[in-house]
């Protein structure tokens, strides 16, 4: 859709003056080559304090000036001596920079317009159309709108994150340990690395609920993640299962190295006082580890599981607080 860009119609208040709001200073940086053009804007907004204007010739020295940071706005104009206003937008984004940029030339073409909002331009102003509160107004809309932007994606951030983990513990889940795994299994076959599962469940942990209720239940599951967490490398991956069920996904790991971790995890768990409304309980942990090494066959991530489960069912089995393969 092609958008109609009108900028004859400042957006007023009763009193009839461009709403600017803008409580602290506003580094603006001018892509402009023709000295002129820059006065005139200079002009412009000479009697605005808190707008400092500074001013770039070429697409290379703006690129650069603004990987310094500390620019809060962008005016360019679309013929430059070493590209396009277009090709500007281009670089811009390729390096993921996030100020806004509006376009001001001489050059009043609505197609071009449009591509430039397209590319991210957050306005285009034709020359003729320059005066003081049709500037107020554009900067004061592009700052509006890169605010939200940047809102927006932090709150996407956000959600991308929680959606990978346990709400309780700050693990991460059992959708993202599935992923996970897959990836890990095909680094396997790809690069030669062995890896490692560990599959963890709390013994008698009914009864830890039974005994000392539901919320104490959950402390500890959250202080035995901790642990778990303090305990293992930048590139492991740890899951909460299940209830309380643990996985940890040990990348470049064999089956030896894994067995003497989750020992060490075992034992300092086993050590460990839980603490909670000044009681004291005793948890234990059992463990079934199983590893895959290049060369081994194909798995796919179920067989894993299913063979770190039958070890964790022996440990159970052999009458819990042990390690197992
Ligand atoms: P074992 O594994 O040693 O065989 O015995 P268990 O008692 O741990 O095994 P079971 O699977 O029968 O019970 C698991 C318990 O874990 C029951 C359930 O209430 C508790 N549980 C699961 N998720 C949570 C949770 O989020 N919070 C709390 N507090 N308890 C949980
Ligand atoms: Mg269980
Ligand atoms: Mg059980
Ligand atoms: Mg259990």
């Amino acid at each position: 859709k092609i958008q109609t860009l009108r900028h004859d119609q400042p957006k007023t208040y009763a009193g009839g003056k461009t709403i600017l709001n803008l409580d602290q200073r506003v580094s603006i940086l001018c892509l402009e080559d023709n000295d002129d053009d820059f006065a005139q804007i200079q002009r412009i907004l000479h009697t605005h304090k808190q707008l400092s204007l500074t001013r770039e010739k070429t697409i290379q020295a703006a690129l650069t000036h603004l990987e310094k940071g500390g620019v809060d706005l962008i005016f360019t104009e679309y013929r430059l001596a070493d590209g396009s206003g277009l090709e500007f937008l281009e670089a811009i984004n390729r390096e993921g920079i996030e100020t806004p940029v509006v376009v001001i030339t001489g050059l009043g073409d609505e197609v071009i317009a449009s591509r430039l909002i397209q590319v991210g331009a957050s306005d285009y102003l034709p020359k003729t159309k320059l005066s003081e509160k049709v500037l107020l107004r554009i900067i004061s809309n592009a700052l509006e709108k890169a605010g939200l932007r940047r809102e927006m994606r932090i709150a996407q951030e956000k959600l991308a994150e929680m959606s990978v983990r346990d709400e309780l513990t700050g693990m991460f889940n059992r959708r993202y340990f599935q992923e996970a795994l897959d990836r890990e299994i095909f680094g396997v076959q790809r690069y030669g690395h062995g890896i490692a599962l560990c599959m963890f469940d709390l013994d008698h942990f009914k009864s830890i609920n039974d005994t000392y209720g539901h919320l104490c239940g959950d402390a500890i599951l959250q202080a035995f993640s901790h642990i778990l967490d303090k305990g293992i490398r930048k590139y492991d991956v740890a899951c909460r299962y299940g209830g309380e069920e643990f996985a940890v996904i040990l990348p470049d790991t064999s089956l030896e190295k894994a067995v003497n971790l989750c020992e060490r995890f075992r034992e300092q768990v086993d050590q460990h006082e839980f603490t909670y409304e000044n009681q004291t309980i005793h948890i234990t942990t059992s463990v079934g580890v199983t590893a895959l090494s290049p060369g081994a066959g194909t798995a796919i991530g179920k067989d894993l599981v299913e063979r770190a489960d039958k070890a964790l069912y022996r440990a159970k089995e052999s009458g819990r607080n042990k390690v197992m393969v």
